[in-house]
């Protein structure tokens, strides 16, 4: 019938109108605000657990909605620490890093600004047979102690590949921390030996500053006995140097004497 026809014609034309209406709408709301999509990118930890720092992704805006959130480390079945967002993280977030690292991450040499703080050292477990980092309704990402390298230098991807840790922050500064230093190796060559006695004689019995700072590995201000023990009781540790050969024990003793004689001349 005509009529029929026609009533239908005119509910089509109804329902037509109010999705098309539907969809102006939805198009002139900004994305949906949320925080799900951050990706766990990077996650680094030293051999003791002491330095540890976890590295978000987002390729997406309007993610900035974490607070609150927590992320969860989680040895085998256990969450053992948690971090809780404090706040939201800043925007737009599509194409920026976060980073997340253990107190006293920021004093290292080679680091960034982290953009949050973790609770404790260790926040995760390295020893773990497996290891998970859940960011609860964003991401999770597993691991086990021999995914993860803890030699100082490399970091693990999302991807379980590996590589020279490049710790990166909200505002795209990226860091590059080196490997553990060496007690004793003033200079940092690696390598404890006369590079580093002659850095603590020049300046022997002074202060810091204006002394060489590096000639007070015990931070006491003063440039004594305890620097020299730092150098001498570490002495031909780590690895020398190609150009320099290490000293022959002879010398050593020879240098032995010297911290002795210069131990008197305090007194
Ligand atoms: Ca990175
Ligand atoms: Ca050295
Ligand atoms: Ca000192």
């Amino acid at each position: 019938m005509p009529l029929t026809s026609n009533r239908s014609s005119v509910m089509k034309s109804s329902v037509l109108t109010i999705v098309l209406a539907m969809i102006l709408t939805l198009a002139a709301q900004p994305a949906v605000a949320s925080f799900h999509l951050w990706d766990i990118n990077e996650v680094y930890s030293n051999a003791d657990g002491s330095v540890q720092y976890i590295e978000l992704f987002s390729a997406f805006n309007n993610q900035e909605f974490t607070t609150g959130r927590p992320i969860n480390a989680v040895d085998i079945a256990t969450i053992i620490n948690t971090f809780t967002f404090p706040s939201n993280t800043p925007s737009p977030t599509a194409g920026h890093h976060l980073l997340i690292a253990t107190p006293g991450f920021a004093a290292l040499p080679g680091a960034v600004t982290p953009d949050f703080i973790l609770p404790t050292t260790a926040f995760f477990n390295v020893n773990s047979p497996v290891t998970t980092i859940d960011f609860v309704a964003a991401d999770v990402f597993s691991f086990g102690p021999t995914d993860i390298p803890t030699d100082g230098v490399n970091s693990l991807n999302n991807d379980l590949s590996t590589g020279i840790n490049s710790p990166t922050n909200y505002a795209g500064q990226v860091g590059l921390l080196g490997p553990p230093s060496l007690p004793g190796d003033l200079d940092d060559d690696g390598f404890v030996g006369i590079n580093d006695l002659n850095i603590i004689l020049a300046v022997w019995n002074q202060n810091v500053p204006p002394a060489d700072p590096r000639a007070d590995p015990s931070g006491d201000g003063f440039v004594g006995i305890d620097d020299l023990g730092s150098v001498l009781g570490n002495w031909n540790a780590g690895s020398p140097p190609a150009n320099s050969a290490a000293p022959e024990p002879a010398t050593l003793t020879l240098l032995m004497l010297a911290g002795t004689t210069l131990t008197r001349r305090r007194h």
